[in-house]
């Protein structure tokens, strides 16, 4: 959850539109429409709006801040200050008076500034998601909502009648190579499912009803047009992804089918079965690398404290010529676990957050010392640095985000790639540099993350979610849509065959928290490589598959002049100029060309399951 609030493009059908309960809004947007608006009118409601956004949008942040942080089982203070400031917040987001004059003067932009018309539309984005014309729709979703997040983080994961944390599941998945303890963790992990089912069948309907009040078909198309985009044009791009990266991800789930079947001593499976991998989701199998030697990453970890982690990730941002962060950062941040003994919970997922829209930015993690908290931490100081970037007077409260959400994505993850390449580890003192240089291994264990990742988000994660919101799937079918997509998509398979009993899918956060907009990872990473790629060629002059970013001020005022504008510049735009090209993969096919021989090589008389997209 990157961003409370982002830009929009609308979807032109809906600029003037008179649906149902709008009838009397379209009429008052059209008395405004027929007065002439001056850029000075239309400028002094900006200003106003922008004031009243921002201290309703903070005291929204605050209380979610407080409900994601602090979860006590039984209290339900959280719980009434979050729906009171998301409602008043609601309230004047979606009321019909500001839904009438966005769209008044809309009708007029040819009169108003490029700036000012950007800023309408995002206003009007924004209402769709809360409309005032159903106020009651949107009151009981904002409370569904609320209710939804303290279910997910207050749950207590059991394993043989024991209490678990997620980290300790994803630890277990990482390291174990016991497959009955594997098997009892990862279906600890799914057993939260049926407790979210209710709430998400729920939170369907009222995620639906709220956009198609002002003329959205469903949510899931609300979201994809904060890209400028139709759903199908969405999918049509994640399919081209996905069937570009193919035969590189094919040879991989061979291998892996190969390798841990070998690991496992068992026959080869036609499938992956899900327990084996080091993921609750398939959705990095990063750790399967350590099999094939190279760098041992561990041990630039061994010694290190889950501070040092977080430290060391603002140190590379600072090196590249970013400020400091704020100290207000680390005092309000929650950036490790709670203590065994705690007598609350918080959200387990890493989250950075921009509570004011200006200068108070924090972040929710439970980070220890691992590969996979380095990177994430890299990842969310990537967001708040992109929020430090945009907050300037120039860049108005309502433009505040990314040239659209993959580029929020993308920066700290780009970040993240880089701080794990050899040249940086070796600089830095975590790789010692008589290690031998490994550059198969490495690339082996970048594309089981990178590679690995994309049939899971923009195959299984958002066909699901479109079939949730656009196709209005049945709750009785949920589990075996969820499984077949897993299956067609990644090649997955659950140990054994799971009922609508199990609602697999609402196991992964986002379904719940951060709705219909998994694809943006997919795109980053796309994005990630086209950039990194630009960045090393024509920044560093280095191979991309080898570079050290660290202390380059050049790397710096890159990432900076593209963060910087925010939301106030069309993102395509934006994409031309820092990548000279349309997304697509073939940055990601290039830079693993050489894996992909080898995997050829490896997998030379295995059998092929995965099936054709
Ligand atoms: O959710 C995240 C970030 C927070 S925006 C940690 N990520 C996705 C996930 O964990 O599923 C980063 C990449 C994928
Ligand atoms: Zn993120």
């Amino acid at each position: 959850m990157p961003q409370l609030f982002s830009r929009a493009v609308l979807v032109p059908a809906l600029s003037l539109l008179t649906a149902g309960s709008c009838a009397q809004v379209a009429q008052t947007a059209a008395t405004v429409a027929s007065t002439v608006v001056t850029q000075a009118d239309v400028q002094a409601y900006l200003d106003s709006y922008a004031d009243e956004f921002q201290r309703l949008y903070y005291a929204s942040a605050l209380a979610e801040w407080a409900s994601n942080t602090h979860i006590v089982e039984g209290d339900s203070t959280n719980a009434r200050r979050t729906k009171a400031a998301n409602e008043a917040y609601a309230a004047f987001v979606g009321s019909v008076a500001n839904i009438e004059r966005i769209r008044g003067y809309l009708a007029q932009k040819d009169k108003l500034t490029p700036i000012q018309v950007r800023q309408l539309e995002a206003m009007l984005y924004a209402a769709a998601n809360q409309p005032q014309t159903v106020p009651d729709v949107v009151r009981r979703r904002i409370a569904a909502e609320t209710e939804q997040t303290e279910k997910l983080y207050g749950y207590t994961f059991m394993v043989n009648g024991k209490a678990v944390t997620p980290n300790q599941i994803d630890s277990t998945l990482r390291n174990s190579t016991n497959i009955a303890d594997r098997r009892a963790y990862w279906e600890a992990s799914k057993a939260i499912g049926p407790t979210l089912k209710p709430g998400i069948i729920n939170l369907r309907a009222l995620r639906n009803q709220t956009v198609q009040a002002l003329g959205y078909p469903d949510f899931f198309t609300y979201q994809v047009s904060d890209y400028g985009m139709t759903t199908d044009e969405m999918l049509r791009m994640t399919d081209n992804l996905l069937r570009q990266i193919r035969p590189l991800y094919r040879e991989l789930h061979t291998w892996a089918r190969y390798e841990l079947a070998k690991k496992y001593n068992v026959p080869v499976p036609e499938y992956l079965p899900a327990h084996w991998l080091p993921n609750r989701w398939g959705q990095s199998w990063e750790d399967l690398a350590r099999a094939e030697g190279g760098p041992n990453l561990d041990d630039a970890f061994r010694g290190k404290t889950a501070e040092w982690v977080v430290r060391s990730g603002e140190d590379f941002y600072k090196s590249l010529g970013f400020p400091a962060l704020p100290a207000s950062f680390y005092e309000r941040s929650s950036l490790y676990p709670l203590p065994a003994n705690s007598p609350f919970k918080k959200n387990t997922h890493a989250s950075a957050w921009h509570l004011d829209l200006e200068d108070d930015v924090r972040s929710l993690m439970s980070v220890e010392p691992n590969a996979d908290w380095f990177e994430t931490s890299h990842h969310e100081l990537g967001h708040i640095y992109y929020y430090i970037a945009y907050s300037r007077p120039e860049v108005p409260l309502v433009l505040r985000g990314g040239a659209n959400r993959a580029y929020h994505e993308a920066i700290g993850s780009m970040i993240g790639l880089a701080a794990m390449q050899r040249p940086f580890l070796v600089g830095r003192g975590l790789l010692s540099a008589d290690a031998r240089a490994d550059e198969r291994a490495q690339l082996l264990r970048e594309a089981l993350n990178y590679i690995v990742f994309m049939p899971w988000s923009a195959g299984t994660m958002t066909r699901f979610e479109h079939e949730l919101y656009a196709n209005n799937l049945s709750p009785d079918q949920w589990n075996a849509r969820w499984w077949e997509l897993a299956r067609r998509y990644q090649g997955i398979v659950p140990p054994a065959p799971r009922g609508e009993q199990f609602a697999d899918a609402l196991t992964k956060t986002h379904i719940n928290d951060d709705p219909g907009q998994y694809y943006d990872y997919a795109l980053s990473f796309a994005l990630l490589f086209q950039m990194h790629n630009h960045i090393a060629q024509n920044i560093l002059k280095q191979d991309p598959r080898n570079t050290n970013y660290y202390g380059n001020t050049g790397v710096g005022d890159f990432l900076r002049t593209l963060m910087a504008p925010g939301a106030s510049r069309p993102w395509r735009d934006v994409l031309r100029e820092t990548t000279g090209q349309e997304l697509n993969a073939n940055a990601m096919m290039e830079y693993f060309a050489p894996l992909y021989a080898w995997l050829q090589e490896q997998n030379r008389g295995r059998t092929h399951t995965l099936p054709e997209l």
